[in-house]
């Protein structure tokens, strides 16, 4: 079935709510991230490889912030190792409700998964070798940004590696312009017009909170993670793999 289009934000109405998971957003999302999120599909099958490559059998791999199972799809797709499964976390019913449906299908050599409903904040971490936490840090309550990555690395075995994808502000203020001037290019190159822009924009503002790299990357290490490697970077969206 062709992926819906998203026209969400193409009507004006008053007082644009706060951006919200829910099941709107769920039949339009993979529409909407591949026209917003710059390089979204390299970095989706970038983490597939990295979660090859990682895995360790009869262990747990997660992807947490799944929304419709992208990532959690690429991997199952890609990972050959003994006795792990996936465990595909999400504290949107909608998301999860479509993704349950639409990836069952997709599968070529599925691993089990297992589809949960959960704040990933207070999430009880099995043992595992992979996490992958593609766009879901900045949703992320600041303050509650340090305890889940070092639960995540408690969690993790020798060897187990963190991916992690984000939308990233820069701390030179003309290079930071220049590049949000880009990403709103790469939207309009997309088909979004400046009211679907502007209105996106305004529902996200408090909800969306990037970071610097280097306040990724510190943070990353400060959690335990000895090993931080950065492969992906496209204008403000960029991708590190760590090694606990
Ligand atoms: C992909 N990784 O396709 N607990 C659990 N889930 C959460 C929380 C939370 N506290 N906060 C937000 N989410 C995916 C894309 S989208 C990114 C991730 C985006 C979930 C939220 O419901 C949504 O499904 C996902 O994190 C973020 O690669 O929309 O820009």
């Amino acid at each position: 079935m062709a992926d819906r289009e998203d026209h969400l934000f193409q009507t004006p109405f008053a007082g644009v709510g706060e951006f919200r998971f829910d099941e709107k957003v769920a039949q339009v999302f993979p529409d909407m991230i591949r026209r917003s999120v710059p390089g979204y599909g390299q970095v989706i099958g970038s983490s597939a490889l990295i979660a090859k490559r990682h895995a360790k059998p009869n262990t747990a791999i997660y992807d947490l912030g799944c929304s419709l199972g992208a990532t959690t799809l690429a991997m199952a797709n890609q990972v050959r190792a003994e006795g792990c499964r996936i465990i595909a976390v999400d504290n949107s019913e909608a998301m999860l409700t479509q993704a349950r449906q639409t990836t069952s299908d997709r599968l070529l050599d599925p691993l089990p998964i297992e589809w949960v409903c959960h704040d990933i904040v207070d999430l009880p971490f099995e043992p595992c070798s992979v996490v992958a936490l593609n766009f879901t840090l900045q949703f992320i309550a600041l303050e509650k940004r340090m305890q889940l990555l070092a639960s995540i690395n408690e969690a993790l075995v020798p060897g187990g590696v963190l991916i992690l994808a984000e939308k990233v502000v820069l701390q030179n203020t003309k290079s930071q312009q220049a590049l949000t001037e880009l990403h709103l290019d790469f939207k309009r190159a997309n088909g979004y017009s400046e009211l679907e822009i502007a209105g996106k924009r305004q529902a996200i503002e408090n909800v969306l909170i990037p970071e610097t790299s280097d306040a990724h990357i510190s943070r990353l290490h400060e959690a335990g993670f000895s090993e931080v490697t950065e492969f992906f970077h496209c204008l403000n969206f960029k991708a590190w793999m760590a090694v606990a």
